[in-house]
Order: structure tokens, then sequence, then C-alpha cells
């Protein structure tokens, strides 16, 4: 029987409502959803610029804010290899040619000051067959930055993907440049993939430092100064805390080398180093100046040139010279008396002298040695005196600096090098120093015998040149792992050196620490200093204010 037509149409009236309805439902269930998507992107975005970020994958295809430190490295987003689950890209590295090159991402907008972060970054080595590569961040920017180390390798290309991983707490972020990159410090052109990389908050933050703790300096406020090495970094904040509570006197950790100061010839950059050196003076504490003949973080225009064939050659001593003079005149009349010493030439004499009598003979064969010739560190000292001697209301002492000087041969060898030239110089003015004092860098591990540092600081005595212990730290455990054991050993190794310091105070005018905490340390992975990376007091700090109390109660 039909359906009357009435009815049809009712029904069919009935269904298009039902669609209606449904369709209505569907586009208020998707609004919903839409707006929810919304809110969780919102509050992704939001929780990125507190806590970091999870993952950068390359699967975009783009470089994700990556670029190449130098700029003259290749960076290319390639499917050749890849790390991410399902994915397909990496990012290659290649083009390098010098050893901190390499691929560099700006993180400060995500980062919260006082928070520590926790970065991991995989890598694939693709040439040579061995090379160590290293995770590391940049804070600030010129020539007053940090550089700390946070995760090292050496990976060989069948070693696949590795992953490096290490952790740091941003104090200040004033500077509003901070960068993660992948580097290799033993190898200038090796190639590699990076990828899978993750920047995030480890949940710890500090506000203060310790502020109960007695002062360093004070403990020796009758015998010596008490310096650190600083970078811009801890001129703000609680690193400038701790820097102005525990220290008297700063040495630029790099900002004041000659590679920093005048790059290219003819063009001095000051501002960086003006900025730590005033900033300092004006907190009260005094600075050394540090340093202006070396052979490392120097121009290579001061004494190599290239041929017209594309060979290197070593200028001609008088050229040399002339580029040696210009740099001292310049930058020590720059900083004038706003130092009370300078780093006049730092690391000449080579590790192994078997002979130290003949302390020439021991010398490390440099650029400088070979373009200027041996007595390139007399001629480097006479240039500097003359400026003071220009400027007889400036009272600064000229030192020489050095490493591994509880070495007795490598110290002998020093002590025979500044015996002569300052015995030359004593025949044309008998009255005077032109060395007027010895800088024991002091980089040691918790092996190293305190005896051997007593025998040194006494020879150097013996000289009649005053002494400055100008770049303390002292490793100890390993992969920024620190056992309670080591560091009581660690702290009873500083308490022993400054009980060889206190006695000899007389003759000591500085002591430096090389940096304050562990965490932003040249040495970081194996915790050389006072404090921890929480800027918190550890047995080394206590080894250092109580010597006799550190060694009784240990
Ligand atoms: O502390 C400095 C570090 O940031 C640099 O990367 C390094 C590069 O050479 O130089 C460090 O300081 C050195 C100092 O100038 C001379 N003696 C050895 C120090 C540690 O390498």
């Amino acid at each position: 029987m039909r359906t009357p037509l009435t009815k049809r149409i009712a029904i069919l009236f009935l269904i298009f409502v039902v669609i209606l309805v449904c369709m209505f439902i569907v586009h208020v269930y998707m609004k919903e959803k839409d707006v929810s998507i919304d809110i969780e992107d919102e509050a992704a975005k939001v929780r990125d610029a507190d806590e970091g970020f999870r993952l950068i994958t390359f699967e975009d295809q783009t470089m994700e804010g990556f670029e190449g430190r130098a700029g003259s490295e290749t960076l290319t987003v390639t499917d050749e290899e890849n790390h991410t689950d399902d994915g397909k890209y990496a990012l290659k590295t290649e083009g390098r040619t010098s050893t901190w090159h390499g691929p560099s991402l700006r993180v400060e907008k995500y980062v919260d000051e006082g928070t520590e972060y926790r970065v991991s970054v995989w890598v694939k080595l693709i040439e040579p067959e061995n090379s160590q590569i290293q995770l590391s961040t940049q804070i600030g920017e010129g020539t007053s930055a940090n550089y700390v180390n946070l995760a090292q390798k050496t990976i060989s290309t069948w070693d696949g993907w590795i992953q490096l991983e290490g952790a740091y707490r941003y104090n200040n972020v004033s500077s509003k440049y901070l960068t993660i990159y992948v580097e290799s410090s033993d190898n200038a052109e090796a190639s590699f993939y990076i990828d899978d990389i993750s920047f995030e908050s480890t949940g710890s933050k500090i506000e203060k430092i310790q502020s109960e703790l007695m002062p360093v300096k004070q403990s020796y406020e009758d015998e010596f100064l008490i310096g650190t090495a600083i970078s811009s970094e801890d001129l703000a904040g609680i690193r400038f805390d701790l820097l102005t509570t525990h220290f008297n006197s700063v040495t630029a950790g790099n900002a004041m080398k000659p590679g920093e100061l005048q790059r290219t010839k003819g063009n001095f950059t000051f501002s960086g180093a003006d900025n730590l050196v005033d900033t300092s003076l004006d907190a009260g504490m005094k600075v050394h100046g540090h340093t202006l003949v070396w052979h490392q973080q120097s121009p290579e225009w001061m004494n190599t040139a290239i041929d017209t064939d594309g060979n290197m050659r070593y200028l001609s001593r008088e050229e040399a010279l002339d580029n040696m003079r210009t740099h001292i005149k310049t930058v020590v009349e720059h900083f004038a008396d706003k130092v009370i010493s300078w780093d006049v030439v730092n690391e000449a004499m080579s590790d192994n002298s078997t002979n130290p009598s003949d302390w020439k003979a021991s010398l490390r064969k440099s650029p400088w040695y070979y373009s200027v010739g041996e007595d390139y560190i007399e001629q480097a000292f006479l240039a500097a005196r003359e400026v003071l001697d220009e400027h007889p209301d400036w009272d600064i002492k000229l030192y020489y600096n050095d490493y591994n000087l509880d070495n007795q041969n490598k110290s002998l060898a020093v002590y025979n090098m500044v015996k002569e030239i300052n015995e030359n110089y004593q025949k044309v003015y008998p009255e005077k120093l032109l060395i007027d004092g010895i800088g024991m860098q002091g980089h040691y591990t918790v092996n190293t015998n305190p005896a051997n540092v007593e025998l040194s600081l006494e020879r150097f005595i013996d000289l009649g040149v005053e002494v400055s212990i100008s770049e303390l730290d002292v490793q100890a455990g390993s992969n920024y792992q620190l056992s309670e054991r080591q560091a009581n050993d660690q702290g009873y190794l500083y308490a022993q050196l400054f009980n060889i310091f206190r006695k000899n105070a007389e003759h000591i005018s500085r002591v430096t620490i090389w940096g304050m905490d562990d965490g932003t340390s040249w040495r970081s992975a194996t915790n050389p200093l006072l404090f921890d990376k929480n800027l918190k007091a550890k047995p080394a700090y206590y080894g250092v204010i109580n010597p006799d109390k550190f060694i009784e109660e240990h």
C-alpha cells in the first residue's frame, strides 16, 4: 500500500530536520575542539617560554633557528641521515675551518633567569674517522662572553648516533644573547649531523647566594688579594653578589687577550674589556691585566703572513716586533693605572724542559719565537717597561705567567729565564727589575703534590720578585660528578695550598681562583672550584677559608 503524499512529505521534512540538528551539533563540537586546540597551543607556547623546548627535529625541513657560529660553515637540512622516530631529516654541518665553528641556536627567549636547563643533542660524525665533539653554551656576546662546555665525547664514524647531554644554569640573562652550539675542540674540519635537540628546565631555580658565609677575601685581608676570573656574565644579579662578596680582585677570563683587543691590525676593540674593568673598579675591586703576548687567542697577523703562493710564512723580526710593541703600548696606555699588574708574556716555556739550565732551548716553539727570536720575552717586557717609564705615577707590576710550575724542570727553566733577563736589565738599571713578578697559574688536580708547589714558590721568591697564584683551580671527579670523598680530597688540597700561600704571604700579592663556580668553569666537567653549580660552598671553600680547621677535621 502506498503512503499518502502528505505523510511522505512529513517524513522527509523530519529527516531534513534531524540532519540539520546533527550538523549543528557537529559544528558546535568542532568549534569547541578548535578552541581547545588553540588553548592548548597557547599553553604550549607559554610553557615553552618558561621551560625551554622539547625537541627540534628538522622534520619541517627548515633549520629551526640554527645558524653557523662563523657564518662560513655550510648547514643543510638533509635526508641523508635521521635520528627522529618516524622522521626523515637531520642537520648537516660541513665546511668548518676552526675548532669553534659549528651549528648554534639562540635560546634566550626560552630562559628564565636563575633556572637550570638540561640540554641534549644527538650527533653523528661524518669525518674524520674519530673526533672530539662537544656541546657548549655561550653567555653574552662580544669580547667579554663566557663559553662553557656542557658535554664532550670522542666519537667515531662507526658509533652511529651519540647523545651529548649537559645542564647549565643561566644566572644572568641581561646580555640577551645566549646560545647552545656543537663544536669540535680537536678538529677544525670535522663534519657531522645533529638531530633531536632539546632544551628543558630541570625545575631547579636559585634566587640568592648563601649570605651567612665568611667572605673568602676576609680570611686573607691582611695577606693577599683574592681574585677570580670573570666574564660579562658575572657583572649582574646573583653572580655579581657572589663576586663582590668573596673577591677583591678580578682577571678577565678572555676579554683582554690579544685576539679580543686587536683581532685585525690597527682595530682595537676595548668596549667589552672596558665594561669589565670599570664595573669591577666601581665595585671596589682591583684588576689584573691578562695578557699582552701569548701564542693562543692571538691573531695570526701579528706574527705570520700568507705568501703570494698561499703558504704561511713568519713575519720578519722587525715586522713582528713592531706589531708586538704597538699592541703593548696601545693596550697598556689604554687601561693605564686601572690595572695593578699585567701578564706581559704568558706560557712561553715548553712543558718538557729536559735541560732547564738551558732555558732558551726550553722555550715553546711559538709564532713569536719563530718571528722575533728567542729574546721575544725580553723584548715584550722592555716594550711594556718603556710605557710605564713614561708614566712614573702609575704603579703597575709586570708579570711573567705560566702553568705547570709545580713541575721542577719547568719551574727551574722559568727561574733561569727571569734571572737572566733581570740581570741583563740591571747591568743598565742597577736598582730596577724588568720582570717584577711571576704568576704561577696553578691549574692543578687532586693528585698535585703541594710540596712541589712550595718548592717552586720558594725558588721564585729567592729571585727577589713578587709571586701571584694567578689561575688556581683543582680538578676532582669527572664527567660533572664529584663524590663526597673527592670533594673532601679537593678541599684538603686547597687547604694545604692556602697554608703554603699564607706562610709565604709576604711575597705573594694575589691569589686568583680561575672562576667562581663549577658550572661556569673552563673545566666544569672536573668540578675544580670553591662553589658548586648552584653557587653553594663546597668543601673546597671551607678548606680555603680555614685551612687548619679543615685539615684537622679531615
Ligand atoms: O678561561 C679561559 C677560557 O674561557 C678559554 O676558553 C681558554 C682558551 O684558551 O682560556 C682560558 O684561560 C686560560 C688562560 O688565559 C691562560 N692559562 C690557561 C687558561 C685555561 O685555558
